[in-house]
């Protein structure tokens, strides 16, 4: 990249100059959800075309920067923008759960990353002030090392639950409860989810509405009614999971 830098926007500062400093957490903050995002499918199995699509951005964005210094920060920025929104519900959903790492991680990254790539474009096409950059970046990496310890945290202290002589056992496995299930009222559960990431029990027209961490195994009583009940799982995009439990 032979091109001239330009202005330094009034600040006889030490090089970087603004360009150089948003451009560095820009490309960063969008290599590393880009790749999470794929590492985060691989572990999970599944294909999820925006994640995907937005992989393929990543690439063309940074491919653009050298040439199109502009374009390649609009192309950034406006992915990050939309994988942002995009990605909000699923944040919601799993930020409050550490003890599931890959959920947590997946939705920590995403929501620090594709911030800080927003804010990256912005400075970048602003030209701001490098101070700034750096102080943002700072924000980032320690928010980010803050989610992992929590994350660490959580997984470590977060121990399956034993079954009990007369627990209905059960177990979910490939995102797919027992189909029914059938328990006397003020019986007990003991469900092990053994996928690497969460779901709940949630049993609608109840309270009943049971975390279930990644590889862990949770035990329950349901205190509810003689009846047949609907369970689902209410993470974004397990809409599939469903399920019936049997009082009587
Ligand atoms: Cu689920």
């Amino acid at each position: 990249m032979a091109t001239t830098e330009p202005r330094t926007e009034g600040r006889v500062g030490p090089s970087p100059g603004p360009w150089g400093i948003w451009r560095r957490l820009l490309v960063a903050s969008v290599t590393v959800v880009a790749a999470y995002d794929l590492v985060f499918l691989a572990l999970i199995g599944e294909v999820i075309p925006p994640l995907l699509a937005g992989a393929v951005l990543t690439v063309i964005g940074v491919g653009l920067l050298p040439r199109f210094r502009r374009g390649g920060v609009a192309v950034l920025g406006l992915t990050s923008l939309l994988l942002l929104v995009a990605m909000l519900p699923f944040v919601a959903a799993h930020l409050p759960h550490p003890s599931s790492p890959i959920d947590f991680t997946h939705a920590a990254i995403a929501l620090l990353g594709r911030t800080a790539a927003v804010v990256a474009a912005i400075g970048a096409w602003r030209e701001a002030s490098p101070a700034l950059g750096r102080r943002v970046a700072t924000l980032v990496v320690a928010l980010l090392a803050v989610s992992l310890v929590v994350s660490g945290v959580a997984v470590t202290t977060t121990v399956s639950a034993s079954e009990i002589a007369g627990d209905v056992v059960a177990e979910l496995t490939d995102a797919a409860f027992p189909a029914s299930l059938t328990v006397p009222p003020g019986g007990a559960i003991h469900l092990e989810n053994r996928d690497r990431f969460r779901h709940t029990y949630t049993v609608l027209g109840t309270s009943l509405d049971v975390e279930l961490p990644a590889t862990t195994a949770v035990r329950f009583t349901v205190d509810l009614a003689p009846g047949t009940y609907e369970v689902i799982c209410d993470i974004p995009g397990h809409e599939f999971m469903s399920a019936q439990l049997i009082v009587e």
